[in-house]
């Protein structure tokens, strides 16, 4: 046995990965894929990548040096089931297998402790980054073992992207299990975020500003070279200067508007709201892709409203108030998802390193920023940091916008365009900030239908009062549930 690696699934991402994977010395890849005209044309094309090609899974097997290492690449769900279990099957205990697809991190937990019971490592790994990311370096969020990951996190560290600000390999050991596939699930949910606030400020600029996308192209490429900076706002003023070759009009004129999505966005918010942790900015982008993909609803209400405001006049600072706008809300949108990583952690009893996960976050995979360095300094400033929301350089970056924030979240308001994680995010701040919140209104009114008790600020104990009777307040001794 020759190759210290093998790659079963060789569609574009893993054909992508094992070229990437022997591209870096040391490795030896081992290949195989279901349909073995796959496996022949990845060899072909790219004879000087030394794979060692395998026409079933017991050859692939024989390929491979002890412990062995195969990472799974093809469609999540019942292929990988179906891929894991023929592994299974030829593989001996103490070999690792790796499910780089986009597993739900349930599924994750369920195969790793069924795979462990036969005796074999099994690493639910998530991989950011599309292909190019799988070509040239992904960041990389591995689960599974401790143990495992002495094997496979050297080979890893070959293909990562590195981050520009240290060089260091975009993957950690991110905690057991389904860690890596939970935390590559809030990655994506934040994505979500990250483009709903871009489209908003350009919406804004655009329609309140007045700017054509060219020029809202220039004002993104300047954001670009600032806090802001980061693969999405830089793909964004591409987009923004696309000309349709067949119409001449601005390329983002002749895209339907209606925004699709794959799940993982939908999963993120899923699972955030049975952690209890509130990602309204995720949540937010999640709703207005689906208010977007439905034109027939959109058609049906448009003509019914009967006068739409005209957009509020705006001065230079409008431009200006938007990037600070986009900036607090970023801050906010970060700062719930790594609260909804924490949670998972601890519903899990995971022991995520919020700092680590945005290191390895800074390259390779959609939402690598400048500022997510920050969020990793914030984090080792202090590892017990409750928000980041609280951190002190953030907290600063955020009140220094709030004005302009508080300002474009109005202007859209009164314009009539919709910024929903605009709005969302500026509420959540305010909600965090706010010395006293309606929720004790709440809890009156939970009290009145349903008995359900509430909390006294001025003494310890658990109370209801009587609001069919005599609306005389008794203390009582346990609350219901
Ligand atoms: P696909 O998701 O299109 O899957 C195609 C691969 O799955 C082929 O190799 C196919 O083999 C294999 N396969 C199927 Br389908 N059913 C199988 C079965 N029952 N047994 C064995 N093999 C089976 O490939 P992809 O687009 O390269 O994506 C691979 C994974 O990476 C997916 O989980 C995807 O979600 C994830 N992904 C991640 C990113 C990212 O940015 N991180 C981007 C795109 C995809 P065949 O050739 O014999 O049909």
């Amino acid at each position: 046995p020759r190759a210290n690696i093998g790659v079963v699934g060789l569609a574009v991402m893993g054909s992508n990965l094992a070229r990437n994977l022997a591209s870096r010395e040391g490795n030896t890849v081992a290949v195989y894929n279901r349909s073995p005209e796959r496996t022949e044309a990845l060899v072909n094309e790219h004879s000087e990548a030394g794979f060692i090609p395998a026409t079933s899974l017991q050859e692939f097997a024989a390929s491979l040096q002890r412990p062995r290492t195969a990472i799974i690449m093809v469609q999540a769900g019942k292929a990988t089931d179906a891929v894991i279990d023929g592994l299974c099957e030829v593989f001996e205990p103490g070999d690792i297998i790796v499910d780089g697809g986009n597993a739900l991190f349930t599924d994750t937990i369920r195969r790793e402790a069924t795979v462990r019971e036969r005796g074999f490592h099994f690493v639910g790994a998530g991989i950011s980054g599309g292909e190019e990311g799988a070509l040239k370096g992904p960041s990389i969020m591995p689960g599974g073992s401790a143990e495992s990951y002495e094997t496979l996190g050297p080979i890893l560290k070959t293909i990562a992207a590195r981050a520009p600000e240290d060089g260091e390999p975009c993957v950690t050991h991110v905690g057991t299990d389904g860690a890596g596939h939970f935390v590559k699930m809030i990655h994506n949910g934040i994505e979500y975020a990250d483009m709903q606030l871009i489209g908003e400020a350009y919406d804004l600029l655009r329609r309140v500003g007045g700017l054509e996308p060219a020029q809202i192209a220039e004002v993104f490429s300047e954001w670009n070279q600032g806090p802001l900076s980061s693969y999405l706002i830089e793909i964004t003023a591409e987009v923004l200067r696309q000309v349709d070759a067949e119409t001449g009009k601005p390329f983002v004129d002749v895209v339907l508007d209606q925004a699709g999505q794959k799940g993982t966005g939908t999963w993120t918010v899923q699972s955030a709201l049975s952690l209890g942790a509130p990602v309204s900015g995720i949540a937010e982008a999640v709703f207005a892709r689906g208010v977007s993909s439905h034109p027939e609803q959109r058609e049906t209400v448009r003509p019914t409203v009967a006068s739409r405001p005209e957009p509020q006049q705006v001065d230079e600072r409008f431009v200006e108030d938007v990037r600070k706008a986009l900036y607090a809300s970023k801050v906010v949108a970060y700062a719930q998802g790594f609260d909804a990583i924490l949670a998972g952690g601890r519903e899990h009893g995971w022991e995520l390193n919020p700092g680590e996960i945005a290191k390895i976050w800074r390259a390779g995979c959609i939402i690598r920023a400048v500022f997510l360095g920050r969020i990793a300094e914030a984090y080792g400033r202090n590892p017990e940091l409750k928000s980041l929301l609280a951190d002190p350089f953030f907290a600063g970056e955020v009140a220094e916008g709030a004005d302009a924030w508080r300002r474009v979240v109005a202007t859209a308001a009164l314009s009539g365009v919709p910024a929903p994680a605009f709005s969302a995010s500026l509420s959540y701040y305010d909600s965090l900030a706010a010395d006293r919140l309606p929720a004790a209104l709440i809890q009156g009114q939970r009290d009145f239908f349903g008995a359900h008790t509430y909390r006294r600020i001025d003494r310890e104990g658990v109370f209801h009062t009587d609001w069919s009777g005599d609306r005389v307040e008794r203390r009582v001794d346990v609350a219901p549930k």
